[in-house]
């Protein structure tokens, strides 16, 4: 027997790394709302997006703080999703913290992004709106609660290939980007939320053009950037970072932030536009 014992932690070794994944967490859109798990385990978590509905829809998982409860994010998500408050995007804040997700996704098809979930009571929701009715998509269902219950799994992903960090209000980039398809680290070092969408600019548009299509409040023609098949990382509350897969094609992008600062002012007025070169 004195053998099998300075084998054990060998062993517990080998199963440990084979162990060490990310849990998955499926989630699909029916069209009613998500179908998912109502619990997950603490730790690395690998959401799996699937859209099963005939719209794009998005998600993003939000920790609620102690105390707030499913209405009152509903509320105030419903705001923030119709710019119907200046300051509802700041009072959210206050509620949650915001862990990332998954960028709208069209019917059919999936993504993923793996985020660092703690023990708490979480919501996936998407705080979009159609532009035309202003109907939300949490009034069509998409909100789900979901436990997550320690104690955290020692599951921590690769390394990704590149990474952008985010601080108040400027993103840190990566240089010689090449193109296809590569994972993203995403994380926010600043105080304030951020994201970070990437939208290639159009052929024959400059990043100046992006900039001053930005800065005007009444949109008029097409975009200088190509928004529709723009890829996005979900909100991160400061501290949290998510990895991403993007499959981005050679070009100029511009990378923004559109998170409202408490006076309603984008982020990406303050700072957070710039250009990012994929070779
Ligand atoms: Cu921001």
């Amino acid at each position: 027997m004195k053998l099998v014992y300075p084998l054990y932690p060998l062993g517990a070794l080998l199963l440990g790394s084979a162990l060490a994944a990310p849990t998955a967490l499926p989630v699909s859109a029916t069209g009613h709302g998500y179908d998912a798990p109502t619990r997950v385990q603490a730790g690395y978590v690998q959401l799996r997006f699937s859209n099963a509905s005939k719209m794009p829809v998005d998600i993003g998982i939000f920790r609620l703080k102690p105390g707030v409860t499913d209405a009152q994010f509903r509320t105030v998500g419903a705001q923030v999703a119709t710019n119907a408050a200046k300051d509802a995007t700041d009072r959210l804040n206050h509620m949650v913290d915001a862990l990332g997700g998954v960028g709208d996704v069209q019917p059919g098809n999936s993504d993923s992004a793996t985020l660092y979930l703690t023990p708490g009571r979480y919501v996936l929701a998407s705080l979009d709106a159609d532009d035309t009715t202003h109907k939300t998509a949490l009034s069509m269902g998409y909100f789900r609660e979901i436990n997550v219950r320690g104690p955290a799994l020692k599951n921590a992903p690769a390394a990704a290939d590149y990474r952008i960090r985010m601080v108040d209000y400027r993103f840190e980039l990566p240089q010689g980007v090449r193109a296809g398809t590569h994972t993203w680290r995403v994380l926010n070092s600043g105080q304030e939320p951020h994201f970070a969408l990437l939208a290639r600019l159009l052929p024959g548009k400059t990043f100046k053009d992006a900039m001053a299509s930005l800065m005007k409040n009444d949109q008029q023609g097409p975009p200088p950037v190509d928004f529709e098949h723009s890829v996005y990382a979900q909100v991160l509350t400061h501290g949290q970072s998510e990895d991403v897969s993007w499959n981005l094609s050679a070009g100029h992008y511009v990378v923004v932030c559109f998170v409202d600062n408490k006076q309603g002012v984008p982020h990406a007025l303050m700072g957070m536009a710039q250009e990012l070169v994929v070779r």
